[in-house]
């Protein structure tokens, strides 16, 4: 049965979310037979890699189709949606009642191509009184969004397809991609002799191939070689004097701290030719545009707070920011990371988890310490858990200590499409349709001068049994009585009747109540939601932010393309993104636009982060985190062609690299006697496992890896296998940044052992 249709959506495997496109076929006409880049895509253009070509084993995985209720024997049954909503709400409450609603915690909300479900938890939350949350990126990114906040006030991302020298530090965009086509930007940064190629890795990975400079540090080393460039920087008076002394402060303090440096010395704590580091250096100096882009790498590795500011001292000193080429800020339709109400900028102090005082950055509490906020007899500690689109017992530090976490809860709910680790140790599970059944979207939106925004129809029919994210949240709030039918009918009326009519009653109605204000997402849904056409009810909660950015970004809108006066030009981009099935341009910036952008209290750079000058003091005196016991640190998690976080649970998707094989250097293979598909043992201070070895000529002796996202229970037929190592059972949840507790997976002290 196929069908002739190129249905268009995206993909949903890494945060580019490229456009495609699909044929349906196959027995029952569901199959994703083909799949093409969306050449319509605005963003993406046609590109993709090789990953989004077998999303049919995303689509066609073992799923969750009925919400389930755990017994006390450890075993599910299902149970119908009233009840389930029914007896959740219920439990939450009495939790709320026993503990307050600030001992409810919520993980997740969306992953790589679904963030629609995470805008209508927020209601949820409110509803409950729950305040504290956290997903992925306080375990990745919230150490870069601290620095950017003290340094500029704001999200900062390097424009690589314009750069004269594109600068990756700890990041593989040949595997991980994270810009628009990455590989054919490469390419072409590569094969012109103008531009150049800057890559800080240990491994000479696949994007280190095409680099004009590989600085192939020490594993956890990046601090020295990142302070040593800033060093020849300072030293040789490459600094940008005139732009730095116009645009920025605190450079008198950069040129003292740095000043003293001996490179050579830091250049051999490193590993790396102290020629070689003075020559990047000169090179970004000397270059006309410079983007600089990090990534795990340095952020999930040891100083990874003080890499993200060493490394943007590198464009700030050279006067790389808000031109062609370098480093901007770009627009957003919704923003991903809450604000902190000016937190986490300079002079004002973070909030703080309950238990471990932890900072809470962009509104997230660190993942590392979640375990430390439950395992504890400390009263404000977390007693219930609300998980949507999140897998913590796999994805975050320490799977051990977060099972045995989860496992003291008293309510743990999860809302996903599959049977995960996590789900496993609930008490209730509620399915949801995947991301080709349902409307969705992501608020990954960066680009620049061209952002662009893209809400996918469905491709396919839901099966029976489950329920999209926003129906789930507005049951609960309604299950919880924070919303009611008596709220919701004069807004209901007023959509009925016209969009302005119904903005008018939405203003009104939140303003005169702020507690439905609060609940606005779900208001939303239940009563502009019905209107919209398609079914397309879950896009509701973009009517406000296509209002917000046309109020904020007004001339960029306008730019865009979009005209109307008052709320008309909200209305307009609202009914584009509605209609636009490959995805919608709604902000055309200009170079300007940038610097306004900038939110400090005076407008400028702010070289100097205190806490992190001091950090970098004491950098000279450091150990090697290498012992006689742990002679190897382990990238716990590198990515692959075949990897996608945890998103796929169907090992068979992998063309290659079946188990997820240990890639080790010739040299350590040679001393441990071992070859390629040998069997060895990894051992770390929290666990071991037996893995596949692949001899691998870009890994430096003393360095080992293990791909992200393997090591899934995967159900076939009744069984439950596990494929490849989950990189967590490995890990230490106490291995983190001081500042930001982001995990140190990519230098993890290991041992191997031969298997015979
Ligand atoms: N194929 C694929 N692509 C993905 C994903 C996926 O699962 N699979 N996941 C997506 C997600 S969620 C993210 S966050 C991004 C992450 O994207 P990346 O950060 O680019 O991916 P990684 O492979 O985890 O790490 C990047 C590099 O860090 C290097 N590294 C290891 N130790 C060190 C060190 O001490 N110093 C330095 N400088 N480098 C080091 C590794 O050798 C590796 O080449 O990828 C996204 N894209
Ligand atoms: N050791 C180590 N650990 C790591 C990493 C590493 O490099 N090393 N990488 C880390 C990084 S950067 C990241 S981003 C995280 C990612 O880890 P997580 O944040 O846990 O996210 P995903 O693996 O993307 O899985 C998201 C979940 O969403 C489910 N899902 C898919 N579609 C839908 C949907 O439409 N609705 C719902 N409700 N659920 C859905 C999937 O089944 C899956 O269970 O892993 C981190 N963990
Ligand atoms: S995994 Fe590949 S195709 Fe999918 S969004 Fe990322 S770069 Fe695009
Ligand atoms: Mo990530």
């Amino acid at each position: 049965m196929s069908d002739a249709t190129w249905h268009p959506t995206a993909c949903i495997l890494c945060e580019c979310n490229c456009g495609i496109e699909i044929r349906l076929g196959g027995d029952t006409g569901t199959r994703f037979e083909r799949i093409r880049g969306d050449k319509a895509h605005p963003g993406s253009q046609g590109y993709t890699c090789e990953k989004a070509l077998r999303l049919d084993h995303y689509q066609h995985q073992p799923r969750l189709t009925s919400p389930l209720r755990r017994r006390d024997d450890g075993t599910f049954e299902q149970i119908d949606w009233d009840t389930a909503i029914r007896e959740i709400a219920a439990r939450f409450v009495a939790v709320r009642e026993a503990h307050g609603g600030e001992s409810i915690f919520s993980y997740g909300g969306g992953g790589q191509g679904n963030h629609l479900g995470g805008g209508y938890g927020g209601a949820t939350m409110r509803a409950l009184g729950a305040r504290f949350r956290a997903n992925a990126l306080s375990q990745e990114k919230t150490g870069e969004f601290w620095v950017n906040g003290k340094m500029i006030g704001g999200g900062v991302r390097g424009d690589v397809a314009h750069a004269e020298v594109a600068v990756f530090v700890g990041k593989n965009p040949w595997q991980s991609h994270g810009f628009p086509h990455a590989r054919t930007t490469l390419k072409e940064i590569a094969n012109d002799p103008e531009r150049s190629i800057v890559v800080i890795d240990p491994k000479r990975s696949e994007t280190a191939e095409l680099a004009d400079f590989h600085l192939q540090v020490r594993p956890g080393t990046d601090a020295f070689c990142l302070a040593a460039l800033v060093a020849v920087m300072v030293q040789e008076g490459l600094v940008h004097r005139r732009w730095v002394d116009e645009h920025t402060v605190g450079v008198d303090e950069i040129e003292r701290a740095f000043g003293g440096i001996d490179i050579d010395e830091y250049a051999r704590r490193c590993g790396v030719d102290a020629e070689l580091i003075r020559a990047t250096s000169r090179r970004i100096a000397r270059a006309s545009s410079v983007a600089v882009a990090e990534d795990l790498g340095i952020q999930m590795n040891r100083h990874s707070t003080m890499n993200s500011w060493l490394e943007k001292l590198l464009w700030a000193l050279t006067g790389n920011f808000g031109v062609p080429g370098a480093q901007y800020m770009a627009s957003s339709l919704v923003s991903l990371v809450r604000s902190n109400g000016g937190a986490g900028r300079e002079g004002r102090p973070d909030p703080v988890s309950p238990v471990t005082g932890s900072k809470i950055i962009s509104g997230l509490v660190p993942c590392n310490v979640i375990p430390e906020e439950i395992l504890t007899d400390h009263p404000k500690r977390f007693r219930a858990m609300l998980v949507e689109s999140g897998n913590p017992v796999h994805s975050l530090a320490d799977s051990r200590r977060m099972r045995e976490a989860l496992a003291s809860l008293e309510l743990l709910v999860v809302i996903d499409v599959a049977m995960t680790e996590t789900a496993r140790m609930a008490h209730y599970v509620l399915p949801a349709p995947t991301q080709f059944e349902k409307w969705e979207a992501t608020f990954f939106n960066f680009e620049f001068p061209h952002n662009v925004f893209h809400l996918r129809a469905p491709v396919v029919p839901a099966p029976a049994g489950v329920l999209p994210e926003p129906e789930i949240h507005a049951r609960l709030c309604e299950a919880l009585g924070a919303i009611s039918d008596a709220d919701l009918a004069p807004l209901r009326e007023a959509a009925a009747r016209s969009r302005a009519d119904f903005a008018g009653a939405f203003f009104e109605a939140t303003t005169a109540n702020p507690a439905l204000g609060a609940m606005a997402p779900v208001v939303l849904y239940r009563t502009l939601g019905p209107t919209l056409p398609d079914g397309a009810a879950s896009a509701a909660l973009l009517w406000g932010a296509a209002h917000r950015t046309a109020m904020g970004h007004e001339a960029s809108v306008r730019r865009a393309g979009f005209t109307g006066d008052g709320l008309e030009l909200g209305e307009a981009l609202f009914d584009a993104i509605l209609a636009g099935r490959h995805g919608v341009v709604f902000t055309h910036d200009q170079w300007d636009d940038v610097w306004a952008r900038v939110a400090t209290d005076d407008g400028r750079i702010h070289l100097v982060v205190p806490e992190l000058l001091d950090e970098l003091a004491t950098l000279a005196d450091e150990a090697p985190l290498t012992t006689d016991e742990f002679p190897y640190l382990l990238s716990a998690g590198e990515r692959r062609s075949f990897t996608a976080n945890t998103i796929i649970r169907d090992g068979g998707w992998r063309k290659r690299d079946a188990d997820g094989a240990l890639r080790l250097s010739p040299a350590d293979a040679e001393s441990l006697g071992v070859v390629t598909g040998a069997a060895v043992r990894v051992i770390t201070s929290r666990g071991a496992a037996q893995v596949v070895v692949e001899v691998h000529a870009g890994m430096q002796p003393g360095h080992v890896s293990l791909p992200n996202g393997l090591g899934l229970d995967e159900e076939h037929e009744g069984e439950v296998r596990r494929v490849g190592v989950a990189p967590n059972e490995l890990t230490d949840s106490g291995w983190r940044d001081p500042i930001a507790g982001t995990p140190w997976h990519k230098a993890v002290p290991a041992r191997l052992e031969p298997v015979s």
